[in-house]
């Protein structure tokens, strides 16, 4: 069985880590969409929530599961015998950083990073710039998954 994992912060899930993970269903057997800590940036939604939004978006893909991990992505695939980690790339700069981690990961433990080129309708999203618009009242509706879009907005009014 050819088994994939999809790894990010999805804080929240937006259009654009979509398309990867339904284009990632696409072409192996199972993908696991795994919610993992990134240390450098601050969450908006819980683990938990986060994976709860994943599961409902998802839920027309019948081959994808979602599941969370704290730790290196590649003692994940170890433990659940996967051999592809997939990501989406955006720009020049995601090339950069995606690069080095691929190397990395491949250098400590043989798993292979499939880099996929983004749509380019989704070029411009990241979770960051779509919760800052939001936060400021922009308009983001077509840019993440209605289950998202109604939690971001009631999340922004919990916050005040
Ligand atoms: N279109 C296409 N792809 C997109 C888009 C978009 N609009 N937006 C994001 N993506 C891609 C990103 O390029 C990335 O590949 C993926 O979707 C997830 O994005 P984010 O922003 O949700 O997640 P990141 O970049 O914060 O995730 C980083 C990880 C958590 C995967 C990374 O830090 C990690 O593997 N951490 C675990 C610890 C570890 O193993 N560290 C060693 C690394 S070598």
């Amino acid at each position: 069985m050819r088994r994939a994992v999809c790894p990010g912060s999805y804080d929240p899930a937006t259009n654009g880590h979509l398309d990867v993970i339904e284009r990632a269903a696409n072409l192996f057997d199972e993908v696991v969409v795994a919610v993992l800590i990134n240390k450098s940036k601050q969450g908006m939604f819980t683990i938990a929530e986060r994976m709860q939004l994943l599961e409902e978006a998802t839920a027309k893909l019948p081959n994808v599961r979602v599941d969370s991990w704290h730790g290196l992505l590649t003692e994940y695939c170890r433990e659940q015998g996967i051999q592809s980690i997939v990501k989406g790339l955006r720009s020049v700069s995601d090339f950069d950083y995606e690069l080095q981690m691929a190397q990395m990961n491949r250098e400590i433990s043989g798993v292979e990073t499939l880099l996929m080129s983004n749509n380019p309708a989704y070029s411009f999203l990241s979770s960051s710039l779509v919760k800052e618009v939001a936060t400021y009242g922009g308009d983001v509706t077509n840019m993440v998954p209605p289950v998202v879009h109604e939690r971001l907005l009631a999340r922004i009014a919990e916050l005040g």
